[in-house]
């Protein structure tokens, strides 16, 4: 069984929850996670006292491969070849992209690979043990936005696993909080210190610049309250823009626009998605250039021009 590289805390849950489904049932079966597991899956692991059960080759042997939560080959680097050659079941909660399956066990309306597991656990008759029914809580939290992609079936589950399992919920959220590094939050309160700030009706309009973490710092400064935040940042030989927009923008400014506009102004690189962008520009440009540039350009595409907001 193999989970797509690097594996995230959903991947390692319904990865471990399948195996041991398979040996329930009586057949022998390896977990085998690429590049190993990501830091959130080994926080997960030493907050809750677990062992790790994968490896990260795959021995000759087994006759079928299981892909969980790979949903392109390239996700799972040289075992594509061992793959290849082998019939191959799929359980995933990802349309199926290029992997051709002998049996797919896909639904893309679950929240995650862990809700997919708990319900073939469920329907085999069979009943986790504690650290599964734990680890696939957890793949479905996070996998899910915290619940906020549930549907009821999630609920369903959900309240079947911990009634089994017995696991205190409130315990195994708080394992799951994680503190950004010293570094990020300095950043972000260094560049909260650097905010231009300033207002067209009402709509707040954040600038700033730091040279590392700039997205930690812009969605910072979007949950403090600001309808824009663009981010300037200087490195080697390039100077780089990111933009995050609230709801509140969706509909009136296409940061997708904006940063593709300025891009050809600058002659740099830009696009993104309308509430999210990104800005390279390869010349010795000044940050507060680029930012009150940008500015410029929000006021032209909303036909008004910003106050600047002191105290
Ligand atoms: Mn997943």
């Amino acid at each position: 069984m193999i989970t797509h590289r690097n594996a995230d805390l959903d991947a390692y849950a319904c990865g471990v929850a399948v195996k041991e489904l398979l040996e329930k049932m009586g057949v022998q079966a390896t977990l085998v996670i690429p590049e190993g597991v990501s830091q959130q899956v080994r926080l997960f692991l030493s907050r809750n006292s677990m062992k790790y059960l994968g490896g990260d080759s795959c021995s000759g042997e087994g006759s079928l491969v299981i892909l969980v939560d790979v949903s392109t080959l390239s996700q799972i680097n040289e075992l594509r070849e061992f793959v290849e050659n082998r019939r191959v079941v799929v359980i995933d909660h990802h349309e199926v992209h290029n992997v051709k399956p002998d049996l797919a066990i896909v639904d893309p309306l679950a929240t995650s690979c862990s809700e997919i597991a708990a319900l073939l656990f469920r329907e085999a008759g069979f009943e986790p043990s504690i650290d599964t029914a734990k680890l696939l809580i957890g793949g479905i939290v996070s996998d899910s936005g915290r619940l906020s992609r549930a549907r009821d079936l999630t609920f369903e589950v959900l309240a079947w696993l911990l009634r089994v399992s017995g696991v205190n919920y409130q315990e195994l959220l708080n394992s799951m909080v994680t503190e950004a590094p010293f570094s990020e939050r300095m950043a972000r309160v260094k560049g909260l210190l650097r905010m231009r700030v300033y207002r067209i009706d009402d709509l707040i309009i954040c600038l700033s610049n730091v040279n590392a973490y700039e997205s930690s710092l812009a969605e910072t400064m979007i949950r403090a309250g600001c309808d824009l935040a663009l981010v300037a940042s200087e490195h080697d030989d390039e100077v780089r823009m990111i933009g995050r927009s609230s709801r509140k923008l969706q509909g009136t400014l296409s940061l997708a626009d904006l940063f593709n506009e300025l891009a050809q102004y600058f002659r740099g690189e830009g696009g993104g998605h309308s509430t999210a962008a990104a800005l390279s520009v390869k010349a010795k440009v000044d940050v507060w250039t680029l930012l009150l540039k940008a500015l410029e350009k929000v006021e032209s595409i909303l036909g008004k021009r910003a106050a600047r907001v002191t105290d």
